[in-house]
């Protein structure tokens, strides 16, 4: 499997994330891509290439060009005001209050924030756009008749919505993928997002549409991060009305658990008949992640990602989440050597 990787994803890296009330080093720092990459390298998964630019418009056909330019000149904007931390929102449209948005830099930072704990850094937008060309890249070898393709986003994206970045993410990498291959032919695509957290942000994106399947197993929001999305009873919008599909778990949810919704997921993707698969692949699932509550192992991954295999679909995965970075690597491409294991 050739995977899409660049050594810009080092740009995103922010000092700081709220966590327990103290400002912490962030969980989601640049060593968790080289780990990765490096797994990559000493099995042998395959070719690692750069890289091509495709510029805004792809992001630009799922996000909202205001957030996309609020992204852009966010840190700059921040800097101006004289401020000597990273740019954390303090303030929040919350119930009853006005949805205009603001001038100043805090207010448009909680306009467009769906929560604090992701600083805005020095070279965030730079790594989050590269991000997302890796995403695309990874689209068009599937476009171009490849079996499977592993993009090695980071930052991640599955929480970065049509106007909302947070939970470390800030384009949705999936979504900019998912739509760019409608684009350029493909008629049904499946989303299948196996991260521990909900992939709110791709839930946002597509909650009206029935041209792109999502599915997500996530530790129940009453529970876990995002904690404002990804019930059950979320199945989608209008002509997206059952094409959303939520398997919220509860705390300390095993393999086998975890397995039987998977299978489940795995039937009604199967039944939809997608032209491409795309996994939404985050390993905070492993029972030593230090923000997460699941109890997966490492051969686990391995087991799952034959699991997958089956589906027998042109696969995209797309990196998302993983914060137990010892095992970070290993628990990633045991996914992907599953997966081939099982061709
Ligand atoms: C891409 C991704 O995995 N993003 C996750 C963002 C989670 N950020 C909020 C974490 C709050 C964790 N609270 C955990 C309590 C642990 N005991
Ligand atoms: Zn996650």
């Amino acid at each position: 499997m050739e995977t899409i990787f660049t050594e810009r994803h080092q740009l995103r890296n922010s000092k700081t994330e709220l966590f327990g009330g103290e400002l912490v080093e962030p969980f989601e720092r640049p060593s968790r891509a080289e780990y990765i990459i490096n797994r990559v390298h000493d099995i042998k998964l395959g070719p690692v290439n750069g890289p091509d630019d495709f510029g805004l418009g792809p992001i630009l056909a799922v996000h909202d060009k205001s957030f996309i330019d609020f992204l852009q000149v966010a840190w700059s904007d921040w800097l101006k005001e004289g401020f000597k931390g990273e740019a954390i929102p303090t303030v929040w449209p919350a119930r009853r209050t006005s949805t205009r948005i603001p001038r100043f830099i805090e207010g448009r930072l909680g306009y467009y924030a769906l929560s604090c704990e992701t600083s805005i850094s020095e070279g965030t937008w730079e790594a989050a756009y590269a991000s997302a060309q890796v995403a695309l890249t990874g689209a068009e070898r599937i476009r171009q008749g490849a079996r499977s393709v592993f993009s090695l986003c980071r930052p991640p994206g599955h929480h970065a919505a049509i106007d909302m970045y947070g939970g470390y993410c800030f384009i949705n990498n999936a979504a900019v993928a998912a739509q760019y291959l409608r684009d350029n032919g493909a008629k049904r695509i499946a989303i299948l997002d196996v991260d521990f957290h909900h992939g709110n942000g791709t839930q946002d994106i597509f909650f009206a549409r029935d041209d792109v399947l999502f599915a997500s197993l996530h530790g129940d929001p009453m529970d876990a991060f995002p904690h404002f999305l990804g019930h059950r009873d979320e199945e989608g919008s209008s002509t997206g009305e059952g094409f959303t599909l939520n398997y919220p778990l509860p705390p300390g949810t095993d393999f086998s658990t975890w397995r039987a919704a998977l299978a489940e997921a795995l039937m009604q993707i199967s039944d939809y008949a997608p032209d491409v698969l795309i996994v939404s692949l985050g390993v905070d699932t492993f029972a030593t992640d230090p923000i997460s509550f699941f109890k997966l192992c490492s051969d686990d991954f391995t087991t799952y990602g034959a699991d997958i295999a089956t589906l027998n679909l042109p696969t995209l995965f797309i990196m998302e989440g993983g914060y137990d970075i010892a095992e970070i690597g290993v628990n990633t491409v045991n996914v992907l050597q599953g997966f081939e294991s099982n061709l």
